[in-house]
């Protein structure tokens, strides 16, 4: 079988929507670190409309940081790739739609040659530079938000301007070189699931170039843009099922497709000091505030989506179209929803949150993407501060129940044990995982009390100040006493019979 690149592009069925443009006329605007498969699924789609509509400013060059397999599957591709959007018709059939994207024309290492990437960062034509590195890399802390000086890349990065490691260490020398060759200003934008990501990632720069050279610090801080918006678009891990259908599909090989759901929502603050893609040719829009959007998605959608994962991991169902198709566990989410994080969000014009929490509970059931509850339980001392403790936060200082909120919580603490209920051990991703693995065993294992739980709430880098919360405590007692003993099945009954109450 032939390997999808510029030459056999032509030669795709006709159903296969592919770049009309030529390539080769693409100057690099964009530097992307962090090229996973969230950000070609969904910036890098909206950026090929944008190119699609003739402006050739935007190519973008992509970054990996850890790992060469993206590099390995897409050069040979000449960077090119299949974005195969998924779902099901009104028989319930799974369905496809598949286009290549041709945006992307450049993959580094960073690892191997950390120069090249501060070198396309400080380039004359890159504009912006954009990050998808997870909530982890940002190296700050997660309860305050601040650049954490003590984190073991910072600590190396601030001793290794040749070699950084960091997302913040690359773009801080980065932009250091590019204001020793006199190139313009930059925008740098986080695409991550952050609360007011632009200004997460701006305190983290500029706290890093502080302690480098005050000089760059204070031009960064007067000529870059750091705008902040809210993503949001369900994107599975490709498996090697995923990509044996669409190379069959292309009659070539695609080594790494992504596949994405039909829906796509991007909010972004128009604030850029070189200019941007006109991303609205492809879903989408920018606002003069995006914290409401970003609260609203954080909330809703992060939130429902880690505590499903946690329920469903535990309980055995392993994609969240298998998970959500449970009725205890639908009628929970919808609930959670409704009566515990809705009164926490802000009005936002134009917005029914009550048809949001319906489209929302279609697109976990969407059965053609297979997205599994592991994966989204990954990293939860990252994630939860934003998608759980801020509603529980709000709720408990308005004296509100947060049954179904702790719910969530006591799931993720009960998920520490690594084993679900049909006995099957299973490894937890979490840059905390082994003092919170340790924590689970001298507290959880053996029962459940204040004491236990109080020792839970008190590891500082995930609860802050949410330690010694009596309210909190006491609906975590009840809650993990019941997943302990009848599972996570019962658990669901009794709440939605309003049982489990403190
Ligand atoms: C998911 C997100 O894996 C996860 O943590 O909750 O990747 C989620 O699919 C996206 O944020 C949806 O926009």
């Amino acid at each position: 079988m032939n390997r999808l690149n510029d030459t056999t592009l032509a030669a795709l069925p006709a159903s296969v929507a592919r770049p009309a443009y030529d390539r080769r006329a693409l100057k690099t605007g964009i530097v992307h670190l962090g090229i996973g498969a969230f950000m070609r699924a969904h910036m890098a789609a909206a950026t090929e409309a944008a190119i699609a509509a003739g402006d050739m400013r935007w190519g973008i060059a992509g970054v990996s940081l850890r790992q060469p397999d993206t590099r390995d599957a897409l050069a040979p591709q000449d960077g090119l790739y299949t974005l195969a959007i998924r779902d099901a018709d009104a028989q319930g059939q799974p369905r496809q739609r598949l286009q290549v994207i041709g945006a992307v024309l450049r993959l580094l290492v960073a690892p191997e040659n950390p120069q090249a990437v501060l070198e396309h960062i400080a380039a004359p034509d890159t504009r912006i530079v954009s990050l998808t590195v997870t909530e982890k890399g940002y190296c700050h802390d997660p309860a305050t938000g601040a650049l954490r000086l003590d984190h073991p890349d910072i600590v190396h990065d601030l001793a290794h301007p040749q070699a950084p490691r960091s997302a913040i260490g690359m773009l801080v020398y980065g932009l250091q070189l590019r204001h020793t060759l006199g190139h313009g200003p930059l925008t740098l934008m986080s695409l991550d699931n952050l609360p007011a990501n632009g200004r997460v990632l701006r305190a983290a720069v500029l706290r890093f170039a502080e302690e480098i050279d005050s000089k760059l610090s204070l031009w960064i801080e007067r000529q870059c843009c750091f705008p902040c918006s809210m993503v949001d678009r369900i994107v599975p891990k490709t498996t090697d099922a995923d990509r044996a259908a669409v190379s069959a599909a292309l009659g070539c090989a695609d080594a790494w497709p992504v596949l994405g759901e039909p829906f796509f929502d991007w909010a972004i603050e128009d604030e850029f000091a070189a200019d941007r893609p006109d991303w609205t040719l492809g879903g989408a829009r920018f606002v003069p505030d995006a914290e409401p959007f970003e609260r609203l998605k954080l909330r809703m959608v992060n939130g429902t989506h880690s505590s499903l994962a946690y329920l469903g991991a535990m309980a055995g169902w392993q994609t969240v179209d298998k998970a959500i198709a449970q009725p205890a566990l639908r009628s929970h989410i919808e609930a959670l929803m409704r009566d515990e994080i809705e009164p926490t969000l802000p009005a936002l014009p134009g917005l029914d949150v009550a048809t949001y929490r319906h489209n929302l509970l279609a697109r976990y059931a969407n059965p053609a993407l297979a997205h599994r509850t592991h994966q989204i339980a990954m990293d939860g001392s990252q994630k939860l501060p934003q998608r759980l403790l801020g509603t529980l936060r709000d709720r408990l200082a308005r004296q509100l129940p947060v049954t179904r909120m702790a719910l969530g919580l006591a799931t993720w603490m009960h998920y520490l044990r690594g084993v679900d209920e049909q006995g099957q051990a299973y490894r937890i991703d979490d840059p905390h995982a082994e003092a919170l693995c340790t924590l689970y065993q001298q507290n959880l294992s053996q029962g459940v009390n204040t004491q236990s739980v109080d020792a839970m709430l008190a590891y500082a880098p995930v609860f802050g100040d949410l330690a010694g919360n009596a309210t909190l405590t006491a609906a975590l007692i009840l809650l993990l006493q019941s997943l302990q003993t009848v599972g996570v099945a019962a658990t669901l009954e009794a709440v939605n019979r309003g049982e489990l109450t403190a």
